[in-house]
């Protein structure tokens, strides 16, 4: 069966694309396209044509599966000239989301019609790269350049009714009808000059304006910061006001292929398959029957119960939250009120919508209240014997068949779970602070966790708009567990000559939004202080009693002024030379080189342990953990990608040339020259 299929409506003759599961726009589609365009043109008794797709989407873009392989079949941009310069109007008809390729394929025909619930976009930049056939020169002629930049730059689709605010779209037509209504489109458009977008001149705005890119380049520095496609964006939309249509186009390749053989695309590109990757388990039939969550329980409304509880009622799901005291509970229900009047603020929710989700949160002080919860999530004192007595109360209690779920950092699901009658029913879900913001989910599988309990937990994550990846049972599961030998490293460091603010720069310069100082200062330098300043035997002992706790009181390794500018302190510096003094430590100049590789590569080293141990299904989830919970910079693809392009053989000579223990598998994987992902 075609890829590409062709019907004739008497004088229309209409192309269909049915390549699940996006209509990829693989070396068959694009050949189809060609072949369907031909037919067109040869048939004298067809006055107009139609493409559209079957399935669940308009073209989803270029086929990623193929970048880096040898092209088959015509390219991308030859193919849709081929629509544009029909004398016969060509109209897209357009559902789900024309992205990428799709929408160059929709921008190259001469009319674009589409359903109320389509999104539009260019989303190249996310992997790397920028528009390849085109895009870049045809959209800002159509839409001008200032519409133009964010679509390129950025990368976010936009609705149906925005692209037709902006003439992208000529027609929204019935969600239900696109098919016939297309069809009666076409036949509206037959004797008139088809319009060609690679000849519009809505780019003059960018002409007129210059500025427009400098200050577009201005109010994005942070979003695009460390990433090498934007600027391309921007020049190539530049291009567009510039240059000539087929120089601009000459300019576009030039940019995209740099691009496309660039290492940030590269590791892009493998996260992309990574996140996919990440939500299948191994063994597990992902139609197995899940677990019907329709009402959440949450225990404890301290930093992360409010947070973790906002997921699921934004999703609709009513919540009941329980805490000890009514002043906790008032703190925790009133933070998540705030967080929402914030972003409602923000415009990015109505005030409807913050009344909607505080309809649905039922706040309480009894846990019989959490009886008919489908799943229940434990985030109390992180302390085992307090755990271990929530538990065993929530199992006499919470229904059965019921999920109960720890939000535990560090301890034993396993040990949580035997004090209950339904381990099988026990399970980690790790959200990250905030809880209502950062994507990751580390869902931590229990020795007796049951299959269907663990992959309702993964389709609950998509539900909340959470990127999970599935953890066993081991101190700090992932992350947390990758990130204490960076952690130690930088407070050895520190010891030895380095600067703090330097160890910190470092992981800044690597494109990390913070170092660990500063990352200690945020989340607290108090956390788990024995709080006896008398007691002085580490160095987090000696700030604490010197009362630097953090940014939450506006100093701990930095001091911060009122807009939170950190500056290192005179006063740190001190108690680090004395406690080094004090353990003898021989102070020494200590390379950036050195800083990075000895705060990179043992965590990458624990991460092989952890794949030796099985504790990650695969090294590529690791990439997505450190990507959406610890801010790895995405263009370097995650530890273990990263440690693939710098080489696992210089990881594990850098290692040794540091002192550092190297892990079995690693040693192995480096000595034949392998890689952690494929
Ligand atoms: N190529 C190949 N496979 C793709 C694909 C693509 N473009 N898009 C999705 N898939 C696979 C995906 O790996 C998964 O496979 C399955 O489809 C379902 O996807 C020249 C150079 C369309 C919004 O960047 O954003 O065009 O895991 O789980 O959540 O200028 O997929 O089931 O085996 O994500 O409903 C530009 C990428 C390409 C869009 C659907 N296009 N796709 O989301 O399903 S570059 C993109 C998406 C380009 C040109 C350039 C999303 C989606 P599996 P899914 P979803
Ligand atoms: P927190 O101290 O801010 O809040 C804990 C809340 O639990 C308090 O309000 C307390 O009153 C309540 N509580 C204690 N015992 C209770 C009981 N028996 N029944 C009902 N409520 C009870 O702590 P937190 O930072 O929100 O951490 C909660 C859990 O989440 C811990 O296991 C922690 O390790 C984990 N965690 C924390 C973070 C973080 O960054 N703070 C991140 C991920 C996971």
């Amino acid at each position: 069966m075609s890829v590409i299929t062709t019907e004739k409506h008497q004088n229309i003759l209409v192309i269909i694309s049915n390549n699940p599961p996006v209509n990829a726009l693989g070396a068959a589609v694009r050949q189809g396209l060609v072949d369907g365009i031909e037919e067109a043109l040869s048939d004298d008794e067809i006055e107009a044509v139609v493409v559209r797709c079957d399935g669940r989407t308009f073209f989803a873009g270029a086929d990623i599966t193929e970048f880096g392989k040898p092209m088959q079949g015509p390219n991308l941009g030859e193919a849709i000239d081929r629509l544009e310069a029909s004398d016969k109007p060509v109209v897209a008809a357009i559902h789900g989301t024309a992205l990428g390729g799709g929408c160059e394929v929709a921008l190259a025909c001469h009319y674009r019609v589409a359903v109320p619930s389509a999104k539009m976009g260019l989303p190249e930049v996310k992997l790397g790269l920028i528009p390849g056939a085109a895009g870049t020169q045809r959209l800002p002629r159509v839409v001008g350049a200032e519409a133009a930049l964010p679509m390129v730059v950025i990368g976010n689709p936009i609705s149906a009714k925005k692209a037709h605010a902006i003439g992208l779209v000529d027609q929204i037509v019935g969600e239900g009808s696109l098919a016939e209504d297309a069809i009666a489109f076409a036949r509206e458009q037959i004797g008139k000059e088809p319009p060609r977008s690679s000849e519009g001149t809505a780019n003059e705005d960018g002409i007129k304006n210059p500025a427009i890119f400098d200050e577009f380049r201005r109010k994005n520095g942070r979003k695009i910061r460390g990433f090498d496609a934007p600027e391309a964006g921007i020049q190539a939309v530049k291009a567009a006001g510039e240059l000539s249509y087929a120089d601009g186009v000459k300019k576009e390749g030039e940019l995209f292929m740099k691009l496309m053989t660039g290492t940030q695309s590269a590791a892009m590109r493998h996260y992309f398959f990574a996140e996919r990757a990440a939500n299948k388990i191994d063994g597990i039939d992902p139609k197995i029957d899940l677990i019907p969550i329709k009402k959440v329980g949450i225990l404890g409304a301290g930093t992360m119960g409010g947070g973790i509880g906002m997921n699921f009622l934004s999703a609709g799901i009513p919540v009941t939250i329980v805490e000890l005291k009514e002043e906790a509970l008032e703190r925790g229900v009133g933070v998540i009120r705030k967080n929402y009047e914030n972003t409602a603020k923000r415009g990015r929710m109505t005030e409807e919508q913050v009344e909607g989700a505080m309809s649905i949160l039922t706040p309480s002080l009894s846990y019989d209240d959490l009886a008919d919860c489908d799943l229940v999530i434990e985030a109390v004192f992180e302390n085992m014997d307090v755990k271990k007595e929530v538990f065993a109360k929530l199992d006499g209690i919470v229904k059965q068949g019921a999920i109960l779920a720890s939000n535990t950092s560090y301890l034993n699901i396993d040990e949580i779970a035997a004090v209950t009658k339904r381990p099988e029913y026990v399970l980690g879900l790790h959200f990250f602070s905030p809880a209502n913001i950062m994507k990751l989910l580390e869902i931590v599988r229990g020795e007796k966790t049951a299959d269907n309990v663990l992959m309702t937990a993964m389709k609950l994550s998509k539900r909340i708009g959470k990127v999970a990846a599935v953890s066993g049972v081991c101190p700090g599961f992932i992350g947390n567990r990758m990130l204490s030998p960076r952690q130690e490293q930088a407070n050895i460091m520190i010891m030895e000559g380095a600067n703090y603010w330097d160890v910190d720069d470092v992981l800044l310069d690597f494109g990390f939004p913070m170092g660990p100082f500063q990352m200690s200062d945020l989340a607290g330098v108090d956390i788990g202080w024995h709080r006896d300043p008398e007691r002085i035997e580490t160095l987090r002992d000696a700030l604490c009693a010197a009362g630097r706790w953090g940014q939450k009181v506006g100093k701990g390794f930095y001091d911060y002024n009122e807009a939170r500018q950190r500056t290192p302190a005179d006063e740190v510096k001190q108690i680090i030379a004395e406690f080094a003094a004090k353990a003898g430590k021989e102070q020494r100049e200590i390379s950036k080189d050195e800083i990075r590789e000895r705060l990179l590569y043992p965590m990458v080293n624990e991460g092989a342990k952890i794949l030796e141990e099985g504790m990650a299904q695969r090294a590529s989830d690791i990439d997505v953990v450190w990507i959406n919970g610890y801010g790895w910079p995405l263009y370097t693809g995650g530890p273990m990608f990263w440690a693939d392009t710098v080489g696992l053989d210089n990881v594990v000579a850098g290692l040794k040339k540091h002192g550092l223990p190297v892990a079995k598998l690693l040693e192995e994987k480096a000595a034949a020259g392998g890689k952690f992902n494929g």
